[in-house]
């Protein structure tokens, strides 16, 4: 535990300064429209043309694990349906750990948050989550703020009805909530953690209604990518026909220029108290 830091350090793309700075970066014009979409937008999709294989691969691993029973799942409250979301996929799947350090993918988190890039949670998805829209930062935090990002890879082509990522555009913009926000204590256990989380949960549903925002259903192809910033509101989509899939990996990183990582649902960052994540990075 780590009382009273306190510094406004956030990442060059979310500043409001932000086109001052990037008419000062020397970057490929790919590069400068991906962090365009970052500040604007909060998210960003491409494609680094992943080999098919490769993600053959993933899915099949993915199934063998399944199959033999030895997989390690997120806890049953972030669950919605039937689907497993598979944590630390990488430590048994090369293929899995080769895509999430993808060489592209790394130079472009580099390049948006100036520091180099620490893989640190992986989930693979069999089916959509169904999972209510939510920023990470209630999730993951860190100090300085703002130093979080999800990448999300298409396993399989996303559409309409197997459950596509959906995204309020301009939502990273919005001030961070944590628990102490909504006037809630400091959890003993993981039902407290529940309690606390679906109270959060409704809170950004309301958020939502009442800014009226828009959701955007991101339709990638496989082997695309989402990219998000820390507090980008973000969830999955209904899944129109339950007897489809859709595969999908997502991995959070944080950077090197975090100098704290904070797991928020045990911390009460206004009083400067920080439960410190150990992060579990992705290596070969
Ligand atoms: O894939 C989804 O539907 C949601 C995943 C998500 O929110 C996450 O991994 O942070
Ligand atoms: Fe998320």
């Amino acid at each position: 535990m780590i009382m009273s830091y306190n510094v406004l350090n956030e990442p060059w793309f979310e500043s409001p300064f932000f086109y001052q700075l990037l008419r000062k970066k020397k970057a490929s014009s790919f590069l400068k429209k991906i962090a365009i979409s970052m500040h604007e937008n909060g998210y960003a999709t491409f494609n680094l043309n992943i080999k098919n294989e490769l993600i053959d691969s993933v899915n099949k691993d993915i199934s063998d694990a399944l199959k033999k029973g030895v997989i390690k799942k997120n806890p049953k409250i972030y669950h919605y349906n039937k689907f497993p979301r598979i944590v630390e996929a990488w430590k048994f799947s090369k293929n899995v750990t080769k895509l999430a350090l993808n060489i592209k993918l790394k130079q472009i988190l580099t390049f948006l948050y100036d520091s180099r890039p620490l893989p640190f949670s992986t989930i693979n998805f069999i089916g959509g989550t169904e999972q209510p829209m939510h920023s990470d930062y209630i999730h993951f935090g860190s100090l300085p703020h703002k130093y979080l990002a999800g990448a999300w890879i298409a396993l399989e082509d996303i559409h309409e009805k197997n459950g596509p990522l959906s995204v309020i555009s301009g939502s990273h913009k919005f001030p961070l909530i944590d628990y102490q926000d909504l006037k809630l204590s400091k959890p003993s256990d993981m039902s407290n953690l529940e309690k606390n989380y679906r109270i959060y949960e409704k809170f950004i549903k309301n958020i939502i209604h009442v800014k009226k925002c828009k959701l955007k259903k991101l339709k990638i192809k496989k082997g695309e990518i989402i990219i998000w910033a820390a507090n980008l509101l973000h969830g999955g989509t209904r899944m129109i026909n339950k007897k489809l899939t859709r595969k999908s990996q997502v991995v959070h990183f944080h950077f090197n220029k975090g100098q704290l990582f904070y797991n928020p649902g045990f911390s009460d960052p206004k009083k400067g108290v920080y439960v410190e994540r150990k992060l579990d990075i992705v290596r070969r």
